[in-house]
């Protein structure tokens, strides 16, 4: 049976996304490593892994119906995972309306069939990925504010130069 890599993410509007661009450039001499392209940063709200075609379809046809409540929230400090080599930014403590809407959505997903991770929520946009020294710059770059008012599923093809993302079904505003 095949299957489709998924997962749901807030989409930075062009204009954030430039910003998170030059994030990447200015830790990219102390860090190394890959930038992602800039129309590809997202901040991962529950990643699925492979899910069966139907089930996909199913999610894609259902969440249109799901509403996110808007809110505020500011990327302010880059990250590190040592593990995955990645480079993020994201806000500094996890807040607490974005803490809510991916436990909402895991909720929403169990229905499904679908676990949550056991790993806490640990937002973040990732910048820069194979990096060779987890040592982002000292000087972090004015904070960048984003009040989201909706997610995208996302399909992710695997490819030789990385990954292709393919958006293909988003909620609807609260209001
Ligand atoms: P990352 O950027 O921290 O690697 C598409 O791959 C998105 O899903 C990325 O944002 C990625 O996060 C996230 N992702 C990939 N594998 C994951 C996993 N096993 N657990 C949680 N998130 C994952």
């Amino acid at each position: 049976m095949s299957t489709v890599r998924l997962f749901f993410a807030l989409w930075p509007a062009p204009p954030l996304a430039a910003k998170l661009a030059t994030w990447a450039e200015q830790a990219r001499p102390s860090c190394g490593g890959r930038a992602m392209r800039t129309e590809t940063l997202h901040l991962t709200l529950a990643f699925l892994g492979p899910v069966d075609a139907a089930l996909a379809d199913e999610l894609a046809a259902a969440t249109p119906e799901r509403r996110l409540a808007s809110e505020d929230i500011t990327l302010d400090r880059y990250g590190v995972f040592g593990r995955q080599r990645i480079l993020w930014a994201g806000p500094g403590d996890t807040p607490p309306g974005l803490q809510a809407a991916h436990d909402e959505l895991w909720q929403w997903l169990d229905g499904f069939g679908l676990a949550a991770p056991p790993q806490p929520f640990r937002p973040h946009v990732t910048l820069l990925r194979n990096i060779e020294h987890a040592t982002p710059p000292t000087d972090t770059p004015a904070p960048l504010p984003w009040r989201y008012d909706r997610m995208v599923l996302v399909a992710s093809e695997s490819l030789s130069g990385g990954s292709r993302y393919r958006i293909v079904a988003q909620s609807r505003p609260q209001n």
